[in-house]
């Protein structure tokens, strides 16, 4: 027997993955002409919107007309609640997905078969691209249920040929005595759970790090490469980024390989990405930030037309040492929403994230609470002393305020936590409390 995940140029689609850019563009723009048609035709509010753009999809003739169509945005699923986006009519789905969302209703999302079979196979090819190999043991950590995470790795696992153990997210003990007793090579989960993963093995006099576990495929919430440090470290893996969203598929948009770990390729056979300036909506360079816009190609059920992510990143056309084609994001800065505004700075949690990761005496375990001090923001930084660091809070404290000061820009209050005070994640880690309304 070949030993499991020695073949290290592996590819799920060869042939999609590293397509020369003519004839992916060639066949993003039949694609696009057929999703334009499908929105327009079935989508009442694209018909609608369309309309009042004075567009239509005849006007696509190369794929720069795209930018002639209007935007989507996450409040057009709202206000058409619940199957209004759907362009097939509810009993042709098979599966519906929702975001739970902070305010109002949640968002809801649609999959026909042939939808459900393209994000099989597209988070089998990041699954694969991120270091699983057929044959693997998945631990899939994910959540399963309304969240896409679950089910979508859970999919892509089988769909590349792996045993998926389907974990869901919780009950942490039982995963470490699971993820020991089956030896898994691969684990699922986002960041903030994988260290929190680690932190209980140690409890439990498990040391991960020499467990059969080699990849971790992370993603769904911001992390920095400081966090990505200390995760492997701590786990004793690679930890390869995974970056998706509901409104457009679930995990799997876009995965970074395992041989570079240098941003995720972004799946441009199935997707458009434009990375536009927050200001004033125009395209931005080659390695630039803007919000970054998605539209699908090979969604039947809800097709998206120039989805606003509100996600803030950059993106690249430099050639990866992998060989794939497809161009990188370099990984996401935060959220458009998560943007605080502290006495005039604009500051995103990663910045504060990537100071404080890795300062001596404190371990990765914060969260920023954001307070009004009259008529000015203010932000103080929860931190977790390192336990080997004892006595030592209040030096480690003002040593944390010079640094995010110096490093970020903005004046806070740090005020250093026992181990295990601040809350520890099984999903999406909260790493920002507002106390403000
Ligand atoms: O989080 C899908 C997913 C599941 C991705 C598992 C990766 C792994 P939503 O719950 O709809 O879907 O949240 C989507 O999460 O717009 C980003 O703001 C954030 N996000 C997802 N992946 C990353 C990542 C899933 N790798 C929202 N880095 C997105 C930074 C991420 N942010």
């Amino acid at each position: 027997m070949t030993e499991r995940g020695a073949d290290t140029g592996y590819m799920f689609d060869r042939e999609a993955e590293t397509m020369a850019r003519d004839d992916l563009e060639a066949l993003q723009l039949a694609k696009l002409k057929r999703a334009l048609d499908n929105a327009y035709a079935n989508v009442p509010h694209y018909k609608k919107s369309f309309d009042a753009a004075g567009v239509s999809p005849d006007d696509l003739k190369s794929l720069d007309d795209l930018r002639r169509f209007p935007f989507t945005v996450k409040t057009d699923l709202r206000d058409n609640y619940p199957f209004d986006m759907f362009a097939r009519p509810r009993e042709e789905l098979i599966r519906v997905h929702a975001s739970s969302g902070t305010t109002g209703k949640p968002t809801v999302v649609g999959y026909t078969k042939e939808d459900l079979d393209v994000w099989s196979n597209l988070m089998a090819r990041s699954m694969a691209c991120a270091g699983a190999r057929p044959g693997d043991l998945i631990h899939n950590a994910y959540g399963y249920g309304l969240f896409t995470g679950g089910l979508g790795a859970h999919y892509g696992g089988e769909a590349l040929g792996c045993t998926v153990v389907p974990m869901s997210g919780g009950a942490t003990e039982r995963q470490v005595q699971l993820l020991t007793d089956f030896g898994s090579d691969i684990l699922c989960c986002t960041p903030s759970y994988g260290l929190n993963i680690a932190e209980v093995a140690g409890r439990l006099g498990v040391d991960v790090r020499k467990l059969p576990v080699r990849r971790g495929i992370m993603g769904a919430e911001p992390w920095s490469d400081e966090m990505r440090a200390k995760i492997e470290a701590a786990l004793g893996i690679k930890a390869v980024d995974i970056y998706g969203l509901s409104e457009i598929l679930g995990p799997g948009v876009a995965s970074e390989c395992d041989t570079a770990q240098a941003g995720l390729h972004a799946w441009e056979d199935h997707f458009i990405f434009e990375v536009l300036d927050t200001e004033t909506l125009e395209p931005v360079g080659d390695g630039e930030f803007g919000e970054l816009v998605i539209t699908t190609l090979s969604k039947d059920a809800m097709p998206m037309i120039r989805y606003r992510t509100r996600d803030i990143t950059r993106m690249t056309g430099e050639p990866c040492v992998c060989g794939r084609t497809h161009r990188r994001i370099l990984r996401f800065t935060g959220r458009n929403d998560d943007m605080m505004i502290i006495r005039g700075v604009n500051v995103y949690p990663s910045q504060v994230e990537a100071v404080l990761v890795g300062l001596p005496g404190t371990s990765p375990h914060y969260q920023i609470v954001l307070t009004r001090e009259g008529s000015l923001d203010a932000m103080v930084l929860e931190v977790e002393i390192d336990p080997a660091a004892g006595s030592e809070a209040d030096r480690i404290g003002r040593d944390v305020e010079h640094h995010v000061k110096s490093m970020v820009g903005v004046t806070c209050t740090v005020v250093m936590k026992a181990p295990g005070e601040v809350p520890r994640s099984e999903g999406k880690a909260v790493r920002v409390r507002d106390m403000r309304k």
